[in-house]
């Protein structure tokens, strides 16, 4: 296998629950996944992102494991995956594993035995610390779920810490022992023959052992001091060494409260670290209007802001390190509702036209299941349709302790809560979308009647479709993996525009991010020669471009 073929790749998030349900209990399966191999080959994707799987109580949908070794009940059996696995394989389709190492659940035999005693042979393998004066936590990190990043155990008299989920506990990396039984534990899914690894926050594995107070950053992770911890590159290349050293895998590693430098030393080719990270500089609301409330209340970026950031990630590990290319996963709303437009009449458009400006930049893509089918947002209009416990946290926490209306609260949850993600796949426009015979663990968006994968299927100028031309664009065209990138009209307001160019190849890119009709400004009319590869309209713009147009012209330097 060629050395580097994961830049070549594009990679399909499955979040399990919400895939496919074989079995009628409203929950998806790995028996689902497998029914569904067909539908990913058609695509044409190269590798599945397979959110967590494992044991889990579901504090937070898998997020938090209690066995690493064995599957969670709802999804079905070792053997449902191993068949899974080997369905994969023979549709030419590898299986990254997601894995959750930063925490684990407080149902994992490790937790249940830490706690015992504070001489316990497991004490150590979690984060423990005495009460700060007065009984206070030790310091003031903040959960990324809402509430103090600490929670105090009577029977102990100490705090463990838990930068999520009272319910997932941070793992203590210090402990070498620990860390040789996560090696240990991935070598097992290695050798059992999946293909690479999701490392769910790998850089908040190394905490500053002096756990200083760090800076507020209202709601979310609180404290820079949290991430990217004096021992991450020296863990880092121990795990790899360790696991995923000559075994030629896949992997990325989820990093929040990253920049572009750090990213060269996670991801650099001789650094022997990871092949590639996420970060979350262009889906965290917009920075140059932060809200009073971090994400909930940040507005949307516009063109300029997102694009600054996207290209500045694309000049930043253009020599070194590999971008991972992502506007949509279990975490984030649907990309066609926050950046794009998806009112019925430019819903495919704006689905179009953002899937052409991250499919034609430097990296690997990574497309969220339905993102390919131009799935929206639900926008859930009562607290009660909710089900992650992010959002019910701060629902909580703005609505009780804030005091602030209701509307205002479910304003922000239906633009941003991570459930908008999470209702089930739209397989056809029959009862429960397809997804289930039995009730959906969460409410199907009613759209499915025009928006699934039956129909676009047969459509031939469907999202589905026109996914399926970006994906086998990138497999045939050298210039769109491998070829240097350049920004054209930087301070357009309405147009991102690039141009990728390989030895006498070269790619120009125009996307209009607005529902208006916009003039392509002379300076650039004489780039467009040479063959439209792909474009969301029948007529490709020349001197302007229409709502939401997106098209790449290719041509020839010779
Ligand atoms: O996410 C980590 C993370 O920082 C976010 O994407 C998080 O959802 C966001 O900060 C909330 O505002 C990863 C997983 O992708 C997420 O699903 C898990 O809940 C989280 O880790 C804990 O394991």
């Amino acid at each position: 296998m060629e050395k580097n073929w994961w830049k070549h790749a594009v990679v399909y998030q499955i979040y399990p629950r919400s895939f496919a349900d074989s079995d009628g209990d409203g929950i998806g399966d790995l028996p689902g996944i497998t029914s569904k191999m067909d539908y990913l080959e058609e695509l044409g994707i190269d590798v599945i992102w397979l959110s967590p799987v494992y044991r889990s109580p579901n504090a937070d949908n898998g997020y938090d494991i209690s066995d690493y070794r064995d599957i969670m009940e709802e999804f079905g059996t070792m053997e449902d995956f191993d068949r899974m696995l080997e369905t994969a394989h023979a549709h030419g389709i590898k299986i990254m594993m997601d894995i959750v190492i930063n925490h684990t659940s407080d149902e994992h035999p490790w937790f249940t035995e830490s706690r015992q005693g504070r001489d316990n042979p497991f004490r150590d393998y979690y984060i423990w610390k005495d009460p700060g004066e007065n009984g206070t936590a030790p310091n003031r990190w903040e959960s990324s779920f809402s509430g103090s990043a600490w929670t105090y155990d009577e029977g102990t008299g100490q705090y463990y810490l838990h930068l999520f989920a009272e319910k997932q506990p941070d793992l203590n990396w210090e402990n070498e022992e620990m860390r040789q039984k996560l090696y240990e534990m991935m070598r097992w899914w290695r050798d059992k023959g999946v293909d690479g690894f999701r490392f769910d926050v790998i850089n908040l594995i190394s905490k500053d052992p002096a756990y200083p107070e760090g800076e507020e950053l209202g709601n979310g992770l609180t404290s820079h001091t949290c991430a990217n911890g004096p021992r991450i590159h020296e863990y880092l290349k121990e795990m790899n060494a360790a696991v995923l050293e000559g075994h030629s895998l896949i992997t990325v590693g989820e990093c929040p409260m990253v920049d572009e430098e750090m990213a060269k030393l996670y991801s650099g080719e001789d650094r022997n670290e990871l092949n590639m990270i996420f970060h979350f500089e262009h889906v965290s609301g917009s920075l140059k209007h932060p809200g009073k409330y971090g994400k909930w209340d940040a507005p949307a970026m516009d063109l300029p802001e997102l694009r600054d950031i996207l290209v500045r990630w694309q000049k930043g590990l253009a020599d070194e390190g590999w971008n991972s290319l992502y506007l949509s996963n279990h975490d984030q709303p649907r990309c066609v509702s926050r950046f794009g437009d998806d009112s019925a009449g430019y819903r495919d458009l704006s689905a179009k036209m953002l899937g052409t400006v991250m499919h034609m930049m430097r990296g690997t893509p990574y497309i969220y299941q339905g993102e390919e089918l131009g799935m929206t947002n639900p926008r859930f209009e009562k607290i009660d349709q909710y089900r992650d416990v992010e959002s019910l946290n701060i629902h909580h926490k703005l609505t009780v302790e804030e005091g602030l209306p209701e509307e205002q609260v479910m304003a922000y949850l239906k633009e941003v809560s991570r459930d908008n993600a999470r209702t089930p796949m739209q397989w056809d426009s029959g009862d429960n979308a397809g997804f289930s015979t039995g009730t959906p663990w969460i409410g199907i968006n009613p759209d499915y009647v025009e928006i699934n994968a039956e129909k676009e299927r047969k459509d031939p100028d469907s999202v589905f479709n026109y996914y399926r031309k970006l994906i086998r664009l990138r497999h045939e065209n050298d210039v769109i993996v491998e070829g240097r990138f350049d920004l054209l009209l930087p301070e357009d307001k309405n147009i991102f525009a690039y141009t990728r160019t390989l030895g006498e190849e070269k790619l120009v890119v125009l996307c209009n991010f607005s529902s208006k009709i916009v003039d392509i400004p002379e300076e650039i009319r004489g780039l467009l020669r040479g063959e439209v590869l792909i474009g969301n309209y029948k007529e490709a713009g020349k001197e302007y471009l229409k709502p939401y147009e997106a098209v790449v012209y290719k041509q020839s330097l010779r």
